[in-house]
């Protein structure tokens, strides 16, 4: 998500898309008095007819009133709480009607461009939100900090306080922290995975293009996901796991588990099959979704999507794993990735890998196979115009920055610029 488009940032191009919206919304409300007055109202018809087979999907509002939300989590526990992550610094626990302010690092972020900021935060798997909170628990979060920047990862004890669960952010442990040579493509996603290790998404450093060849160097921490154990080693604040894929190989970083990304905007493990999915930011043609094993090289910048990097490059496609589905400029420009459905509501659509785009406001259901988790079939666009209040012409709901999956499964998706969580439901 916001990211460098075309010599354009997308505050640039979220500006315009607000003005061209407010136009087509007065358009289309025109439209609707005009059809009203001659007695034939296309606007209150239904635009789909109710089929068989996989179920409409609509978003619902579950929640509001947030600053640029980029991340909901729902911690595994009784109370089915809701954490919702702001790129302010803030974090908000939800629980019903009752709202607490769960982690407050606004003092120590540097979120003055549009891709920098708390990026996300991770519960340690242990973690249960209801009951008796165990003593030592701790979440971690991936920000951006100082000037020239860089990003930092840190641990934070949680404690009871007025008995919620609250983030004693005095008490940070700072445990990886990476320059940063431009403001942008800044990854930021941490996420433990089923082997209870850390996963940590970098982006390729920024500007464009990754001028210092970031993603490509196997030395380098940027342009990778890494994965680290967060117990402290010797020689550093955290461990690096011996099963890692480079950790024999003298060039790399012991902390690479996969390289060759460009902005991994948003990971997820199917937690069915523990399969990894990863949505790459594109530069100028092709947004890409991939299933990442340990050890893959993913391309980037030497592939862009399907295509080579520069385009008229010899690129070796061979040598490198290719993305599970792209797609072009006419759908999208960049894409945050989702979640596998598990959940029982959406009949239907299990086993579909759900994704965005955050500047067009698509999201699109991927049909997975399921013996080798990649595309079944071409993605299935999902029509988020039934989001009330929203523009109902273009086909799009909003700025999708984040999904989120709770214990059942369902998912639910943010909406960076209205400040709002919805849910994904059966029409
Ligand atoms: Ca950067
Ligand atoms: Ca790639």
């Amino acid at each position: 998500m916001i990211d460098r488009v075309n010599g354009m940032t997308v505050s640039v191009v979220a500006n315009v898309i607000a003005i061209n919206r407010l136009r087509r919304i007065r358009a289309f409300q025109f439209a609707c008095m005009a059809m009203l007055m001659v007695g034939w109202c296309v606007c209150c018809t239904p635009t789909a007819a109710q089929q068989s087979g996989p179920a409409e999907i609509r978003l619902r509002p579950v929640a509001e009133g947030f600053q640029k939300p980029l991340q909901i989590l729902f911690p595994p526990g009784t109370h089915a709480a809701m954490y919702v992550v702001q790129q302010d610094g803030r974090i908000y626990r939800l629980v019903g009607q009752q709202r607490n302010l769960f982690l407050d690092i606004s003092d120590r972020i540097n979120a003055s461009s549009g891709e920098e900021g708390l990026l996300s935060m991770a519960f340690e798997p242990e973690f249960r939100d209801g009951g008796t909170l165990p003593v030592g628990k701790k979440c971690y979060v991936n920000y951006t900090a100082g000037r020239p920047g860089h990003t930092v990862v840190a641990e934070i004890p949680i404690e009871m306080q007025s008995g919620v669960p609250t983030a004693l952010t005095s008490a940070e442990r700072r445990i990886l922290r990476i320059q940063q040579p431009y403001r942008n493509h800044n990854g930021g996603l941490l996420l433990f995975g089923p082997d209870r290790k850390l996963y940590i998404g970098t982006g390729d450093g920024g500007s464009a293009g990754d001028p210092a060849d970031n993603a490509q160097n196997p030395g380098a921490l940027l342009g990778k996901l890494l994965r680290i154990d967060v117990t402290p080693g010797r020689s550093r604040p955290y461990s690096i796991p011996v099963d890692n894929p480079f950790l024999t190989r003298s060039q790399f970083r012991g902390e690479v588990y996969a390289l060759g990304l460009r902005n991994p905007w948003r990971f997820s493990f199917d937690k069915r099959s523990g399969r990894l999915y990863v949505a790459d930011v594109g530069q100028n043609r092709q947004e890409e979704i991939n299933l990442v094993q340990a050890g893959d090289n993913l391309g980037w910048n030497a592939m862009e999507g399907e295509l080579c990097y520069p385009p008229d490059s010899d690129c070796r496609a061979d040598s490198f794993t290719a993305p599970i589905d792209v797609y072009g400029r006419d759908a999208g420009m960049s894409i945050t990735g989702g979640y596998v459905y598990r959940g029982r509501e959406l009949t239907g659509w299990f086993g579909h890998y759900f994704f965005g785009d955050y500047v067009t406001g698509r999201i699109w259901a991927l049909p997975l196979d399921d013996a080798t988790g990649r595309a079944a079939g071409a993605a299935i666009s999902i029509p988020t115009e039934t989001v009330p209040d929203h523009d109902l012409v273009a086909g799009k709901a909003g700025t999708f920055s984040s999904f989120g999956e709770d214990q059942s499964g369902e998912l639910y998706v943010t909406d960076h610029s209205a400040g709002r969580v919805y849910r994904l439901v059966s029409r």
